[in-house]
């Protein structure tokens, strides 16, 4: 079986910043609006008024400061309060393609492969901004990639489960370079006018270029083991979907965006997620001294302070384990690969590390690598 390494990895940052405050004020800004408009309902009872947001609430709730988005003006439009990404002729590249070529080309150019040499393209994320054809064809053309490609989608997992496809496909020998792409367009389906999750996402994309190790010329983690595991819940949907119309469901719904229950995903993705890292350790034979950094995914501060000190079993130390979502929010399934692009050069020779994602589904995935 080939082994498999790392040997690339990057990161598209979106041009636009939306700090707290600015959120916050353009909130407040519709929840007036919102409230003057319905005054007669709510005084009659049959509305609710919308109540304001908070910076201090969101920085205290998540640690998040500030979030990236591919358009900025929509979002903080009041009268609007979603983005606005025009819709292109269907020769043009689509926004996804591009955010995620340019995260590809990054992770191509540190490893010094061409596009060419890739045979598989997997885009793993948590939404598609179409059903077909897929994405991952659609950036496979526009790179001049060879080989196959394909659309994945486990939520905030996407990522570490594409590593792991991407992984097993190198090793059974049906691909010798593989790219695992997550532009995550999260804006698209939050929803910004809810105060419990107009703060949680951002958009980014990211990449990671797997090699079979005979012919990477750069690597720079070996890929030791991956583990994925799955537990059915309601408490993250989004019920949007290709049955909406024959369902009579076009009108502008709730539920048609991102849903979630915050307090429960805390208490059950927690316990969920330590054990699997716990398992995935003991069956790799590492144990919690051999690990040098923790890539986490990056929905909650308190969250990734508690599972750094159960998996290390004491306060992890300054960089042990670096958290990146104060700057870019949740961008769920990349928030994890963007902890790692950007914080793990520094690692010395033999150093292990473990990826790990959560979120909908419930889903988690980790990865336990080792520094080349
Ligand atoms: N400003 C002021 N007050 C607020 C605000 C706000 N913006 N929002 C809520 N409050 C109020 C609430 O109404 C509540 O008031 P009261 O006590 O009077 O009822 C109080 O503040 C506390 O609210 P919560 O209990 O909701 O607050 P929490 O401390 O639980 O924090 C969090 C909320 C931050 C959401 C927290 O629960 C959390 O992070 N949970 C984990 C969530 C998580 O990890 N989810 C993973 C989702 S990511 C994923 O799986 C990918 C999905 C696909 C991507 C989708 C892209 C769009």
């Amino acid at each position: 079986m080939a082994e498999v390494v790392i040997s690339g990895s990057g990161v598209f940052t979106p041009p636009h910043v939306i700090t707290n405050d600015e959120l916050v004020a353009s909130f407040n800004a519709y929840v007036d609006l919102y409230n003057a408009r319905h005054a007669a309902e709510i005084e009659a009872g049959t509305v609710e008024a919308k109540s304001p947001s908070s910076s201090e609430f969101i920085f205290s709730a998540s640690g998040i400061e500030q979030r990236f988005v591919m358009d900025k003006e929509g979002i903080l439009d009041p009268e609007r309060m979603c983005p606005r990404y025009p819709a292109r002729p269907d020769d043009a590249p689509s926004l996804m393609a591009e955010m995620g070529v340019t995260a590809a080309q990054e992770a191509l150019a540190q490893a010094g492969v061409d596009a060419g040499d890739v045979d598989l393209i997997i885009c793993a994320a948590s939404n598609h901004q179409r059903a077909y054809p897929a994405i991952a064809v659609e950036i496979q053309q526009v790179m001049g990639a060879g080989g196959f490609a394909f659309d994945m989608n486990v939520a905030c997992s996407s990522a570490t489960f594409g590593i792991q496809a991407a992984t097993d496909m190198i090793r059974g020998g049906s691909a010798k370079r593989a790219l695992v792409i997550s532009p995550e367009l999260t804006s698209g389906h939050l929803e910004w006018r809810d105060r419990d999750c107009h703060f949680i996402f951002g958009d980014v994309a990211t990449a990671v270029l797997l090699e079979a190790a005979d012919v990477a010329g750069a690597a720079q983690f070996n890929v030791r083991s991956t583990a994925c595991a799955t537990q059915f819940s309601n408490n993250i949907r989004n019920n949007n979907g290709f049955l909406r119309r024959a369902q009579d469901q076009m009108d502008d719904r709730r539920d048609m965006q991102f849903m979630q229950n915050g307090r429960k995903v805390f208490k059950e993705v927690l316990p969920l997620v330590s054990s699997h890292i716990a398992e995935h350790m003991a069956r790799e034979g590492v144990v919690a001294d051999d690990l040098t950094r923790l890539w986490l995914h990056q929905a909650n501060k308190t969250m990734n302070d508690y599972i750094g000190k159960k998996v290390l079993g004491r306060v992890p130390e300054a960089g042990e384990q670096p958290n990146i979502l104060q700057d870019y929010a949740n961008t769920s399934s990349a928030g994890s690969i963007i902890a790692f692009a950007q914080n793990s050069e520094d690692l010395a020779a033999g150093s292990v590390g473990l990826i790990c994602s959560f979120g909908a589904g419930y889903s988690v995935g980790s990865v336990i690598v080792e520094r080349v």
